[in-house]
């Protein structure tokens, strides 16, 4: 059978000249290493281009980037908000409720589970260091010496869960680069994995019919050493394969 198509959203350059589309290449090589073609989804498509590709694509992946505009879920901007692309939600958003809506198989990293909670009406706690606090740091990219595939926290992950069923694990070492977390949880989404602090590290829908899986660490950055994470590319694109295309 041909290779799924895995439409992967892409980051957007804000307030910086030129603008730019693009993604951290290590995305595409873990859809391509599990059998996937990954498809971009810049958010300068125009409405037809974008609708027109959603009806072929067989597979979503939201990658990482910039914060979710706290507007989204009724709040005011905190001090640390940064590279908030009101196009990019847009498209992100729509692209979510769309694969909910038409059963196509999604799974959503860093940012992407937490646009994935903001689509569905969740919160999001802003900057973890201000509220609710931790004693962790999640935020890896500070920390000088540490390459982007070292793990730096454990995650723990409810046994009986969709997403403890594809890692194969109920404990993992992951990597950690977000400053914001899931506050309250969409309508219909479950949390299934947490780090030690309780800061939620991976949620699924409660609907267990839908392939919807969101994980806040980044396992595209894991793939070469961890089989957990090549596991969870493997769910994605043997799922997306199962399905054909909405046409
Ligand atoms: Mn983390």
């Amino acid at each position: 059978m041909n290779p799924p198509l895995i439409g992967v959203s892409t980051s957007v350059t804000v307030d910086r000249y030129p603008e730019r589309a693009y993604v951290n290449a290590a995305y595409l090589g873990a859809v391509q290493q599990a059998g996937g073609i990954p498809v971009l989804l810049p958010p300068q498509l125009e409405p037809s281009a974008r609708a027109e590709l959603l009806k072929r694509l067989h597979g979503v992946l939201l990658t990482g980037g910039g914060d979710v505009d706290p507007a989204r879920f009724g709040e005011a901007p905190h001090s640390t908000t940064a590279d908030v692309s009101a196009a990019r939600d847009g498209l992100e958003i729509e692209l979510t409720r769309r694969a909910i809506e038409t059963r196509t198989p999604l799974l959503a990293i860093c940012r992407g589970l937490q646009v994935l909670n903001v689509a569905l009406g969740g919160s999001l706690h802003q900057d973890i260091p201000s509220a609710p606090g931790s004693p962790l740091d999640h935020s890896q990219a500070a920390l000088q010496g540490r390459s982007r595939s070292t793990a730096v926290h454990q995650v723990k992950v409810q046994d009986g869960s969709r997403l403890a069923g594809i890692l194969g694990s109920l404990e993992v070492e992951v990597n950690s680069f977000h400053h914001q977390a899931i506050h309250r949880l969409g309508r219909g989404l479950k949390d299934v994995a947490w780090a030690p602090d309780s800061i939620i590290e991976g949620v699924e829908l409660v609907d267990d019919s839908r392939f919807v899986v969101g994980v806040q660490w980044h396992p595209e950055e894991l793939v070469g050493h961890d089989p957990t994470a090549r596991n969870l590319f493997r769910a994605l694109v043997e799922r997306a394969r199962e399905r054909p295309a909405t046409g």
